[in-house]
């Protein structure tokens, strides 16, 4: 133990631990010409490496990787032996480093930070440490790890056991001798994982009790891969680079290829190949929809399985080994070096603890349900209390005393994973909201050290002694971290990323998910855009941009991102024809929405002549009538057809389990106002006459439309009103055209870059209505008289130039009495809730939608199941 060091009262800058992120912070603060002092509880440098000395104990991103990249001298002096290093290597590796930039001398080890305090009047960090010393600091920086506080062991009577007891969290320095002994080893998580092959060829006796089984495939480990050794050789830099600008912080090709239609032999293909390969960011990149489409996933999931049993003798254990209870990737998927094969050998046993689970541990060793073992020694592989465990932990009090174990009581918020509110001057390295665990490490910790001492350098130029997020800007992060994940297959296992493994720790997803790359892109933004939603304050005063730098949804953000790479020509310079044609093609290559049970086309006869239709029969028992809804496509009045808005249909249909009917309608220009109005209220008229033939019940009929459908669906429900039926149970208007001026202020906010533009709502007005008509209320609905309406749905996206006028029409309907829900699209444009199969953040708006639909019709049966 190092005796501790006499330090000085003041410094600026204090940071706890002295792992991968601590060094680095050191290294950057130093350069900036800051005094600082690091605590770290260890004996030495290393941090997570220091303390994980389990046998078996590697990385899990190949070590070319995992390693430092801010010094390119010290890439040439040193060169791992294995693709995956092993603890001692990496440890060695690191005091490598600490030596090499002379860091240790600002490294106070065996010390322990106790408590860190805001001062406010002095507006430092009051800092005491478990040797009673008393620092105060400008900047206050957790550089704790994401994996640093084992999880305590939460199983009846730990205490209790007289043998041996191992944490892999925790283990001895001299290291453990399992030589003829029996020995148990509680979880199989990557610790478990790795350590389980070693330990049985010590112990005479290995039982592993397993409460989940797991994923894990083999390491392949050996030299360090050729073809990423070339590339580096080549260009290093460059590599580096694209590193950074990577997913996951390794320059990985993410695929295009799905699961779901590629062929058996591309599937194996590709999937033997990141076997083969034995990388994690290969294995979780076999398709490109395996981490958010169920079917893709259980795909790569089965074969790992099919991995399993072919390597597993006894079929049972086999059988228990496969995971079944997660999506393969929503846990931690583990590397190995012969795991599966550990279970062959005559002397090891794996004990199921879903159909035996642990009663309790016993002074000689542990009972089930159903049996008693002796043990000489027990290994806890349980893991951490993950990303927040040690930040909670270490008593951190900031503005008017409030606590971070309170501010985090019901899950962590940041701001960028960097930083928290109350909490001025106070960093995090890789905390929650950061991509930390989901990336290579040493890439997210370089990026993060590199911003925050980017951010000091900055305040110091500028004069400014504080900086602290904004709450709102706080909340927009810790929306867009959960909007993230949502989208994926993630939050839905019972993992560390969950916080789900720590008995009563709240469950939000906390890493980012949104990537490397895209993180990168988020915190050089906010500095693009002057450090927006941060408060710098200094003797010259306060300084405050606030905002949310993410409000879109992050797949509707993608498809925003793929439709701007395709370069098409703005709608509002084709003629008719040309759009239209150019919305068929890109109709082309859409998925084809969820299956219904029947889809029959007919016609409808109008006083004009003949409407198209398209009738959607739900597939669900029971059979039997079912409530009608008549619904119009959208396409301002010129473009769409029967096909245009067909997964809609089948996913309104399939949610509702309504009969949909849906109507093509004139257009213009060739038929202008009213002829739209005039035929939308002809269909409705003719589907409530025909109820019976169409399979509906009588007089259980609503409207639906999207965008201009909408405007006709809602102005039929003032002509039926007028013309004293028919009755219209409900109208279902999405992002809907009800005025035509356009002064509300979404026109100017979304105006421009959301697919629907002003300039293009303005053309189809050309298209459709000549001025004069315009203020009619069969072509500006909002205009017209409102009372004695059906309640309504209305549908508002956030970046959608008509979003103001749809919220305008659903407070008119109140006024007038009309019960009305709306519904808001967080983060959506006008087009994307309808992106069905497309933008999966689109599904929790269409599942309210269908609701709303369903509540129309009280004695309608409940809805099939959509996910
Ligand atoms: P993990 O991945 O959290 O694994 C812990 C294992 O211990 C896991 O199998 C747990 O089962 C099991 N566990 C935890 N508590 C219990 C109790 N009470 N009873 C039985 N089994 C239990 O930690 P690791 O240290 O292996 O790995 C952490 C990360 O380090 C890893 O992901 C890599 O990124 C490196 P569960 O799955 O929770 O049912």
């Amino acid at each position: 133990m190092n005796k501790p060091v006499s330090v000085p009262e003041q410094f600026d800058a204090v940071v706890v631990g002295a792992g991968f992120s601590g060094l680095y912070m050191l290294y950057r603060l130093r350069q900036l010409g800051l005094s600082v002092k690091v605590f770290e509880s260890a004996g030495d440098v290393g941090g997570t490496w220091y303390w994980n000395r389990y046998p078996g104990a590697r990385c899990d991103i190949p070590t070319t990787d995992y390693t430092y990249s801010f010094d390119p001298e010290l890439e040439k002096e040193w060169t791992w032996s294995e693709k995956y290093a092993t603890q001692p290597e990496i440890l060695e590796y690191l005091r490598f480093v600490a030596d090499r930039h002379g860091l240790r001398s600002d490294v106070e080890f065996s010390a322990t930070v106790t408590s860190a305090r805001w001062d406010e009047p002095e507006q430092r960090w009051r800092i005491t440490t478990g040797h009673g010393q008393e620092i105060r600091c400008r900047y206050y920086i957790m550089a704790t790890g994401c994996l640093s506080m084992p999880k305590s062991p939460d199983i009846q009577g730990a205490g209790r056991f007289a043998g041996q007891v191992y944490f892999t969290s925790r283990w001895p320095h001299e290291g453990a001798d399992f030589t003829g002994q029996r020995v148990a080893v509680i979880g199989t998580g990557s610790s478990g994982i790795q350590s389980i092959p070693l330990i049985a060829r010590q112990a005479s006796q290995l039982t592993v009790f397993q409460r989940t089984a797991n994923f894990s495939i083999p390491a392949h480990n050996g030299p360090a891969p050729a073809d990423r050794l070339k590339q580096l050789g080549e260009d290093r830099d460059g590599y580096r680079h694209a590193a950074r600008w990577s997913r996951g912080g390794i320059p990985v090709e993410p695929t295009d290829v799905l699961g779901v239609t590629a062929s058996e032999a591309v599937r194996r293909e590709r999937f033997e190949a990141a076997w083969e390969q034995g990388e994690l960011f290969g294995i979780l990149n076999v398709f490109a929809d395996q981490g958010v489409n169920p079917a893709s996933n259980d795909i790569v999931a089965e074969m790992i399985r099919e991995k399993i049993r072919s390597t597993v003798q006894d079929p049972g254990t086999a059988e228990a080994l496969c995971p079944q209870d997660h999506y393969f990737g929503t846990k931690r998927p583990c590397l190995d070096t012969s795991y599966f094969e550990t279970y062959n050998l005559p002397h090891v046993r794996l004990v199921d603890l879903g159909k035996q689970p642990i009663v309790s541990i016993t002074e000689d060793g542990i009972e089930t349900a159903d049996e008693s073992f002796g043990f000489d020694a027990i290994v806890y592989a349980t893991g951490f209390d993950a990303m927040t465990g040690a930040l909670v932990a270490a008593d951190v009090a900031g503005r008017d005393g409030l606590s971070l174990k309170d501010k985090w009581a019901a899950g962590p918020s940041t701001y960028l994973g960097l930083m928290t509110a109350g909490f001025p001057n106070f960093f995090m390295l890789t905390g929650p909201g950061s991509p930390s665990v989901l990336s290579n490490m040493t890439v997210s910790i370089e990026q993060h050290v590199d911003w925050v001492a980017g951010c000091l350098e900055d305040l110091r130029e500028e004069g400014f002694e504080t900086i602290e997020p904004t709450v709102l800007a706080e909340a927009g992060w810790d929306q867009h971290v959960q909007d993230c994940a949502a989208i994926t297959l993630y939050p839905t296992a019972n993992s560390w990323y969950m916080g789900a493994n720590v008995p009563g720790k709240p469950r939000v997803f906390l890493p980012y998910i949104g990537g490397v790359n895209a993180y990168r892109q988020a915190c050089d933004e906010v500095i693009a855009q002057g450090y927006l939603g941060f408060r710098m304050t200094g003797p010259g005063g306060t300084r405050c941009r606030d905002g949310v730098i993410h409000r879109m949804q992050p797949d509707v953000a993608m498809v925003m991102e793929l439709v701007a790479a395709m370069g098409m020509p703005p709608m509002d310079t084709l003629s008719a024809a040309d759009a239209r044609a150019l919305m068929a093609a890109t109709a082309q290559t859409r998925p084809p929405g969820p299956e219904v049970g029947e889809v029959t086309d007919g016609v409808i006869p109008v006083p004009a002549g003949e409407l198209p239709y398209r009738l959607y029969r739900p597939a669900a028992p029971p059979e039997g009538p079912r409530p009608l809804v008549v619904y119009f496509h959208g396409g301002g009045w010129v473009l769409g057809d029967l096909d245009s808005d067909d997964p809609l249909c089948r996913d309104l249909c399939a949610r509702s389990g309504a009969v949909v009917v849906s109507v093509n309608y004139r257009h213009a220009p060739e038929a202008r106002f009213p002829a739209a109005a005039q035929d939308a209220f002809a269909a409705v008229q003719w589907v409530d006459a025909n109820a019976i033939e169409l399979g509906g019940i009588p007089g259980q009929l609503a409207v639906a439309g999207w965008s201009a459908g909408a405007n006709i669906a809602t102005v039929a429900c003032q002509l039926a009103r007028d013309a004293g039926g028919p009755h219209i149970s409900g109208q279902l208007l999405i992002c809907p055209v009800v005025d035509s001026d356009m002064t509300r202020p979404s026109y100017e906010e979304n105006g421009d870059g959301y697919i629907l533009t002003t300039t293009l709502m303005r053309w189809f007005w050309d298209h459709y209505a000549d001025p004069a008509d315009r203020g009619d209320p069969r072509a500006a609905p909002l205009r017209g008289d409102l009372e004695g309406l059906p309640p309504a749905c209305i549908v508002a996206a956030d970046f959608d130039p008509l979003r103001d006028e749809g919220v305008a029409y659903a407070r008119a309907l109140e006024a007038a009495g009309v019960p009305v829900r709306l519904a808001r699209a967080r983060g959506h444009t006008h087009t994307s809730v309808t992106m069905v199969g497309v933008v999966i953040s689109g599904a929790p708006v269409r599942a309210e939608i269908g609701e709303a639909l369903r509540n129309f019709f009280p004695s309608a049966e409940p809805q099939e199941h959509v996910s």
